[in-house]
């Protein structure tokens, strides 16, 4: 194996480069690589410029994530960073591919920077809890104006090398080979005399307006980032910059850096990132096994969710066959998805002509025979046993062979739909999350007869329509919606008890959901569930008050937003959510009639009721394998159901309050509330006992 920084000189230009694959990580060896070159460099009089590049497919594309859990190994950033920036010769950087997070930091110590036309710059450190801590917050600013510098760790989004340019970020965009072109810049800097442009002797740009600047934001992220710590010391560190000489400001970032790296936010944010990525690992699919290619594909259904589907592959420039039964629901559905791709290109993400590029390859059908031609079929139709039976034997008798058969729905037995079929092994559940052209997660459900090559090709369909794939056994509610049962049905209790639906749904969305359960009920629709319900009405618990709220909407006509009506009023112009005291009565009424004691359950016990009974169902989960990881479960919440994803997923959070404390909180609401929810699942019962962790529990499966 080579160094992994390493360099050489040609005529008076070294070119160095990092070659720490897969993502060029600036992990400790690189750190120490890039310490002993610019060190060996400083003492060549020979060398008059410097061109700092990486090997493979990204420059530096930020720290070493794992590190952050050990602590940082010396040499450290800070050191490594000053003393390129120290060179008392021109060092460029020459970035391709993703500068991210340390790898921009790096190239801005560096005193000119190039790029080729596909590279991005990014600061994405929010998303993992943590601030820029290379010196970015101080370095950046320097370079762009302090509302650019505010705009791009705020949002986290990586900048396009030309909008870099403009914004002052990059010098010159090379055509042709990278290198080539960055040697020919520094030469071109020897030839003026150009010497070293050393970032932090620069003043700090716009930073006139800094303190109102500053003062917006912070209102915007006590809003838009609630419960985030990360982001206000983004702006303490900010300030710094704006108003401290460079140490003095370094000094600040690195007080607020440690405090952030060792804080529940980031360790959680961090646990997601690695977990994002540990799904697409299932030990059940040996090596050696091969994805199906999938270049066609055909969807049975052009509702929203089938709409949304066909979208997905569309984006990414799949080819697209929608069946539906009758004309009048094709052309529903097409005008829906041509009105999604209206409002983007209105909003301006999307050109028109990609629109309309997008639009042509997807195409309507009557007939079922035109899906022969897919290498795979989902169905996406309502959730309806009889129905979804009919169509998997047609489609057994259209699909062409080895072609997969994907269902969507939500709840029904999966195993079921495939036996219908001459091929159970090619049958998989592709369960999205409406609108499925945006919502990034995908449930994928395998039965028994799953073929491995079949699982493997669904992961490598998730990750190409970037979507994250999470497997789960074929199982009542699969891994989301099993675990929305028990949440839902607290939450729902609680109105028989005397809370209000905005007193339980304000508890959700103080702890951090993205919406209280009650108003996404009425969103979807409130009729939803007690339809499903029905077809599973001899499995549900002996309960009267079990989702009774809910019946009671339907009972009404009360099914959500579309009829101005339900756990909420919406019948004012803008149709916006007001409390509804008449609901809130009947449901009170409810439960006198029912005799539940009235409790008046307040924000901590209806968080506790709702997230611990989650958690609990999440320990089955994993006990009956449903769920491969807790991991696993914790990217199905944060990025499925609005679970805030500072707080890890449920499962991680469980670990941070410690599985003791959940486990006899649950033994107290045994005694106090209907014993029959409230037993604690027995791996949650040992790993407490134990006093271990879901993740303990993780690691020890690996
Ligand atoms: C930072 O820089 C802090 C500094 O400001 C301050 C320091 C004091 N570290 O995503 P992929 C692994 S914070 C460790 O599948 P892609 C990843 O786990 C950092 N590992 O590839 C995976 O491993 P495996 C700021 C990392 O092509 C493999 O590489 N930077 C890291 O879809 C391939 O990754 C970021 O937040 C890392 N930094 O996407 C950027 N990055 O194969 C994080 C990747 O075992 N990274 N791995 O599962 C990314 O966004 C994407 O990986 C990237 C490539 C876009 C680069």
């Amino acid at each position: 194996m080579g160094e992994i920084v390493s360099y050489s000189v040609v005529d008076g230009v070294a070119v160095v480069t990092i070659d720490n694959p897969p993502v060029n990580a600036m992990d400790r060896g690189v750190r120490a690589g890039l310490q002993k070159t610019f060190s060996d460099l400083k003492g060549r009089s020979d060398v008059k410029a410097i061109v700092l590049g990486c090997a493979g497919r990204t420059f530096v594309a930020g720290a070493d994530i794992k590190e952050f859990d050990t602590g940082i190994a010396p040499p450290g950033f800070h050191e490594v960073l000053r003393l390129v920036e120290d060179s008392a010769c021109p060092v460029v950087a020459a970035v391709h591919g993703t500068a991210l997070g340390a790898g921009t930091e790096l190239a801005l110590s560096c005193h000119y920077r190039v790029a080729d036309k596909t590279a991005r710059f990014g600061l994405p450190e929010l998303s993992l809890g943590i601030i820029p801590g290379a010196g970015g917050t101080q370095r950046l600013p320097r370079v762009v104006t302090l509302a650019h510098a505010l705009d791009m760790i705020l949002s986290g989004k990586p900048v396009a090398a030309p909008a870099a340019r403009d914004m002052g970020l990059v010098d010159a965009i090379i055509d042709g080979d990278l290198m080539t072109g960055a040697v020919a810049f520094a030469r071109n800097l020897v030839a003026k005399g150009a010497g070293p442009r050393r970032t932090r002797e620069q003043p700090a740009k716009g930073a006139e307006n800094a303190d109102s600047l500053l003062e917006e934001k912070r209102k915007q992220v006590a809003k838009t980032m609630r419960n985030r710590q990360s982001p206000l010391a983004l702006l303490d560190a900010l300030k710094a910059a704006a108003r401290l000489p460079f140490d003095e400001g370094l000094k600040v970032e690195s007080d607020l850096s440690a405090k952030l790296e060792q804080a529940t936010e980031s360790r959680a944010l961090r646990h997601l990132f690695f977990a994002e990525r540990e799904v697409r690992k299932i030990p059940s699919i040996p090596a050696s096994v091969q994805p199906r290619p999938i270049t066609h594909v055909g969807i049975v259904g052009a509702g929203t969710m089938g709409g949304g589907i066909a979208m997905s592959f569309a984006n990414i420039g799949v080819p697209v066959t929608v069946l539906d039964a009758k004309q009048e629901f094709l052309d529903t559905g097409f005008g829906r998805m041509r009105g999604n791709y209206e409002r983007s290109v209105t909003r301006g993400s999307l050109k028109p002509e990609q629109a309309d590029q997008r639009m042509g390859l997807i195409k309507p059908t009557l007939d079922a025979a035109k899906l022969g031609e897919a290498d795979l079929i989902i169905e996406a139709v309502f959730e309806n046993m009889a129905l979804k039976k009919d169509i998997f034997r047609t489609l057994d008798k259209v699909a062409r062979p080895g072609a997969i058969l994907g269902t969507n729905t939500s709840t029904l037995d999966i195993g079921e739909i495939g036996a219908v079929t001459s091929r159970p092994q090619d049958v998989v559940g592709l369960h999205f999350f409406s609108p499925a052209h945006v919502m990034p997660l995908l449930e994928i459900v395998q039965t028994d007869k799953t073929a491995p090559d079949v699982l493997a090709t669904a992961l490598d369909v998730a990750k190409n329509i970037r979507k994250v794939g999470v497997v789960a056994k074929n199982s009542y509610g699969f891994i989301g919606n099993r675990m929305m049962d028990p949440y839902a049905r607290e939450a729902e209790h609680c109105l028989l008890e005397g809370a209000t639906p905005e007193q339980v749904d304000g508890a959700l969305q103080d702890f951090g959901m993205a919406m209280g359960i009650l108003a996404v009920f009425d969103l979807a629709g409130v009729e939803v569930g007690p339809s499903t319900r029905r077809e599973r009405r001899h499995l549900l618990p002996k309960d009267p008050g079990y989702y009774r709220c809910s019946d009671m909407l339907v009972e009404k006509g009360w099914f959500g937003q579309k009829t101005g009506r339900g756990y909420y009023r919406y019948d004012n112009p803008g149709h916006k959510r007001t409390p509804d005291a008449e609901a809130a009565e009947m449901f009170w009424e409810e439960g006198k009639r029912l005799g539940v004691a009235r409790r008046n359950p307040d924000r901590r016990e209806i968080q506790e009721r709702c997230f611990f009974s989650m958690i609990n169902e999440g320990a089955l989960l994993l006990e009956e394998g449903v769920a491969l990881r807790a991991g696993d479960i914790d990217v199905v919440y944060a990025s499925g159901y609005g679970f805030p994803r500072y707080r890890g997923g449920p499962m991680f959070y469980a670990d941070t309050i410690g599985l003791k404390v959940i486990h006899d909180r649950l033994l107290e609401f045994k005694r106090t509330l209907d014993p029959q929810y409230w037993t604690p699942a027995p791996l949650l019962a040992k790993l407490a006992a134990d006093g271990s962790t879901f993740a303990q529990w993780d690691a020890g499966r690996q």
